[in-house]
């Protein structure tokens, strides 16, 4: 009987070649900046030394907006179209509780009787017709105020610069703003920014009756709005936003054509139950110097 040969049978060496090893290196390194890309841990430069020195300013400015984009959480934001003549929007949940409150604070302690602009003189005046208190708190003031004076120019593309202060108004109870116009009729307060071109009026506060921003001559059939039966006898004469806190209200003073819309006209109804905190910011054709 044959006997197995003694000599074991030949396999081929396990041992790897350099190239193996390369690639197999080459491989696991890849895999292992791809896992730290996905994680963003690590990121691929976009700029070069090279970049000009503005692209990377606008760079950082960018993210700093967004660290100081106001104060507080804001609920679900939407825009809703209320009328074309004249052109008014509502903007829900525009500021925050927080925001609302913090700017009452700051001006609560300064509050003055409300005056209006004699158009004769352009001087601001007393008046039966503005029964409210307010007071202005300089453009750009602080960080809050810068975030809320940017959000109001992304909603309205108007700049920044073209601004007002913003004023902080507060009605009690038999307080209102008779109807009127923002837009000026003397040739003195047009002389900073020129003419007024749009306002958003923000609310701070909720109002448990009356106190709606009134527009009368609109041309909308106010009797079928949604909430035509929770107005007051005042809101009732035209198209009326309820304020509820935190909502923002557009409208222009201006037409696209950039003449004065008359349909424009608006005011504060009388409060009959609770408190009365709105904002209001105006707006120029032009840079408004402060
Ligand atoms: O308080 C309102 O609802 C109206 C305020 C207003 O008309 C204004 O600030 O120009």
């Amino acid at each position: 009987m044959a006997r197995s040969s003694r000599n074991p049978r030949s396999f081929p060496s396990r041992r790897s070649s350099p190239y193996t090893l390369i690639f197999a290196g080459l491989l696991t390194l890849s895999m292992f900046l791809l896992i730290l890309l996905a994680l963003g841990i690590f990121s691929l430069p976009i700029s070069s030394d090279n970049a000009p020195k503005d692209e990377v300013d606008h760079r950082r400015q960018h993210r700093s907006v967004v660290e100081t984009d106001g104060m507080g959480v804001r609920g679900k934001q939407w825009t809703e179209i209320l009328s074309w003549q004249p052109r008014a929007f509502v903007y829900h949940n525009f500021l925050s509780k927080e925001e609302c409150e913090y700017l009452i604070k700051l001006a609560e302690p300064h509050m003055t009787k409300s005056t209006v602009v004699d158009s004769s003189t352009g001087k601001s005046k007393d008046s039966r017709v503005r029964t409210s208190s307010g007071m202005f708190l300089p453009r750009g003031r602080d960080k809050v105020i810068k975030a809320i004076e940017k959000r109001i120019a992304d909603f309205t593309f108007i700049p920044v610069e073209h601004g007002e202060g913003l004023q902080i108004l507060h009605y009690e109870v038999g307080q209102k703003y008779e109807p009127h116009f923002d837009y000026f009729l003397d040739e003195f307060n047009t002389k900073n920014g020129g003419q007024r071109i749009a306002t958003v009026l923000m609310y701070l506060s909720d109002v448990e009756e009356g106190g709606e921003t009134i527009f009368p001559s609109a041309n909308v059939n106010s009797s079928s709005l949604p909430w035509y039966n929770e107005l007051s006898e005042c809101g009732k004469r035209g198209l009326s936003v309820k304020p509820k806190m935190g909502d923002a209200l557009l409208f222009w003073s201006m037409k696209p054509d950039a003449t004065l819309d008359p349909l424009s006209l608006h005011g504060g109804c009388p409060v009959i139950k609770g408190n009365k905190w709105s904002s209001t910011k105006w707006m120029h054709v032009n840079e408004y110097k402060v």
